[in-house]
């Protein structure tokens, strides 16, 4: 009865039916529902539901029947909001990270409810976190090329930091792919403690993914260039230009990349595309893929073969396989040369000491994905609808048989059917592969616009109960699926449950902002085997086009409410000596130095009288003494272009030349408390005595 009349409004939809899809599932498919769903209404008067008019009553019985009549919902669409649902002030499961793509910044996002909790100002200015308004330049100028500030970043690739292979909540690392730098985010407070800009490299792509124990963070390079991007004419690009992948140590108890401890490799010109870290068995190696071993230098001006035709003509790239325990050996015995001043072991050095293999891959390859045992590693070639699963054991037996042919570099590549486990035939287009807990792997189809579920064989095949290497199922997604995430998907134990797919398209699928549309993140429910999976949600993502996510459960995360202490310096982590506090706010003057010691508590500042004179250096030091959680404060002054964020507890300090003589009112920019507008101050500069005179 209730079935039928949800199958009645279903029937009555006239919301626009995805380009070429498959039918939506009625109710008749989903019969636990019919029965949720009876239950929920109440079992009373089924066929009145169809009919809204007619059920009159607006009481508790008929009215989610009602509701989800009139507004055409099918019974997947009540499940998928009864799965995403969350009442207001209940916490999600699972926080996403995602990149920010062009926006330089990192998305943090809650799941299943897919609400933005907040953004991670990285390699862009962001005024609401104050970040490059008078705080945070410092670390932005890490980043600076050259002496050329560049603010802001292509970000693609987050990578969480890892103990044993497995998220542990500490660390967040982002590459911007348009200039080859690399952050590290602390997740106590989830802001930007460090830019690294890679010194012999224009692009990254490779980056980051970590190593199990988060020793090394990886920056694999993209578009080949001479190292130090020092010019040579397109005509020597064999002989001259390189590929190039870093490993930048990361020091836990400093929070930093020491680059001192860092090292790079020099790669033949094959524009090295992503890399992965090898796990548990394949612990301590690194697996990265190549899209240009055609050596194309484009040039579709003069007649030749563009880019896109001239790197795409072999049949086969090549996956490259790199020992970090013997690269590791090798930089601490010094056999390395400088480019840039940075320690780059040489491409005949890797050779020679066994640091490099190839293995030959399918079609413009793009993805690399360790499986969670680290026992496989699953590749995409773009123009090939087959995965290649490659065994690591076959690899290391392959390289241990000498099984292997130089390539025009002299870098051994090891025969193809000697490494490759299996093949899986997924669909048009595979870019990236993620895993579960039930032995499944999944990979985004760009073309067929799917996310194909096939089995894993070996060890996995016990945890599911299909077949090994077979398509289990696949779910339309809308459009053009980039990136996909499963909850904790490239870690030793995946969780299954969420998958995110990433989506470069979203036509039709929200209002239509101008010809700019935004990216969509779809939520897709894996909990259920075989070919059930089921699309929860769409959230559309209007802030740049975020490439890869990762997503960590919720409860592993550990952020501080507040900073631990008052005058706590976010940079550095620690209590700053000389942080005002509330009774020592002063001012004062050396020479031409005038130091500002002030706090912020609900609702003044302390002083709210500041008078220099035209031509002072101003040093101003700001203390937020509040204590309670989200009591933060803004400070901002006109013209001089100064805006910060005080979270309770932080302290912070910029500087500028008081250039400009004038009245400049100085307020809170954060509605902090029903007096917040009389959180205000004056700043005077004091015009020169020459001004004064004229
Ligand atoms: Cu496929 Cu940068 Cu990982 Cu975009 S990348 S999707
Ligand atoms: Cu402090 Cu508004």
């Amino acid at each position: 009865m209730k079935q039928q009349s949800i199958q009645i409004s279903s029937n009555r939809r006239s919301r626009p039916k995805p380009r070429g899809r498959s039918p939506r599932r009625t109710l008749g498919s989903v019969p636990a529902l019919g029965v949720l769903l009876a239950v929920m209404a109440g079992c009373g008067g089924g066929e009145q539901a169809s009919t809204p008019a007619a059920s009159g009553s607006a009481g508790g019985a008929a009215t989610i029947d009602q509701i989800a009549a009139q507004r055409e919902l099918t019974p997947d669409d009540v499940r998928a909001a009864l799965l995403t649902y969350q009442p207001s002030g209940r916490i999600d499961d699972y926080v996403l990270f995602a990149s920010g793509g062009h926006s330089g910044q990192v998305f943090v996002i809650g799941m299943p409810s897919m609400r933005l909790l907040r953004s991670i100002a990285v390699f862009t200015p962001e005024p609401w976190q104050g970040w490059g308004y008078g705080v945070g330049q410092d670390i932005l100028e890490q980043g600076d090329v050259e002496g050329k500030p560049i603010r802001w970043g292509d970000t693609h690739h987050p990578a969480l930091s890892e103990t044993a292979g497995d998220y542990d909540g500490q660390w967040l690392f982002i590459n911007d792919k348009a200039n080859a730098r690399i952050a590290v985010i602390d997740l106590r407070d989830f802001e930007t403690k460090q830019i690294i800009k890679n010194p012999i490299a224009l692009n990254d792509h490779g980056g980051t993914m970590v190593t199990p124990n988060t020793d090394y963070v990886i920056e694999g390079g993209q578009y080949a260039t001479p190292l130090g991007w020092s010019y040579a004419p397109l005509s020597e690009y064999n002989e001259s230009y390189r590929g190039m992948v870093t490993f930048w140590k990361f020091d836990r108890e400093k929070g930093r990349i020491d680059p001192q401890r860092s090292f790079a490799l020099e790669l033949p010109p094959y524009w090295q595309d992503i890399f992965d870290a090898g796990k548990l068995v394949s612990e301590g190696w690194v697996f990265g893929n190549s899209i240009n071993t055609e050596l194309a230098t484009g040039g579709i001006e003069s007649g030749n073969a563009p880019f896109e035709a001239g790197a795409s003509q072999r049949d086969a790239d090549y996956l490259h396989i790199i020992d970090l325990k013997k690269a590791e050996m090798v930089f601490a015995a010094g056999k390395f040369e400088k480019v840039k001043d940075f320690p780059v072991i040489s491409l005949q050095t890797c050779i020679d000491e066994g640091i490099l293999f190839f293995a030959p891959e399918p079609k413009s390859p793009h993805g690399v994905d360790v499986a969670p045992k680290g026992d496989l590693i699953v590749v995409s070639g773009k123009l090939d609808p087959h995965v290649t699963i490659y065994s690591f054991e076959k690899i290391k037996k392959a390289i241990a048989d000498k099984k292997w042919e130089p390539e025009q570099y002299g870098v051994p590549v090891l025969d193809l059917d000697a490494v490759v486990e299996a093949r899986v035939e997924v669909g048009l287009g595979p870019l990236h592969t993620q895993f579960d807990d039930k032995g499944y792997a999944y990979t985004s189809l760009f073309l067929d616009t799917q996310v194909t579920r096939w089995t894993l064989g070996g060890d996995y095949s016990k945890l599911h109960p299909e077949s090994a290497w077979t398509v289990a199922g696949k779910i339309n997604v809308h459009y053009n699926v980039g990136h996909i995430a499963t909850a904790e998907g490239d870690t030793v134990s995946p969780d299954g449950r969420y998958m995110v797919s990433m989506n470069k398209w979203s036509v039709d699928r929200f209002f239509t902002p101008g010809p700019l549309l935004p990216q969509n993140f779809q939520l897709i429910d894996i909990a259920q085997e075989g070919d059930k999976m089921q699309l929860l949600y769409d959230m559309p993502v209007g802030v740049g086009e975020p490439h890869y996510a990762q997503i960590i459960k919720a409860d592993k995360l550990k952020p501080w409410n507040v900073y631990p202490q008052v005058g706590w310096d976010p940079h550095s982590q620690q209590v700053k000596a000389d942080a005002p506090t509330a009774g020592k706010e002063r001012i004062e003057r050396d020479g031409n130095t005038v130091n500002v010691y002030m706090t912020a508590v609900r609702s003044h500042y302390n002083p709210e009288h500041v008078e220099v004179n035209e031509g002072d250096h101003v040093v101003w030091h700001i203390t937020n003494v509040d204590r309670a959680q989200d009591a933060t404060h803004g400070f901002a002054i006109p013209v001089y272009d100064i805006n910060l964020s005080l979270e309770p507890g932080e302290t912070a300090t910029f500087e500028f030349t008081a250039d400009q003589p004038g009245v400049f009112t100085y307020y809170c920019t954060e509605f902090c408390s029903a007096l917040h507008l009389e959180m205000t101050g004056y700043l005077l500069v004091k015009p020169s005595q020459t001004a004064l005179a004229q």
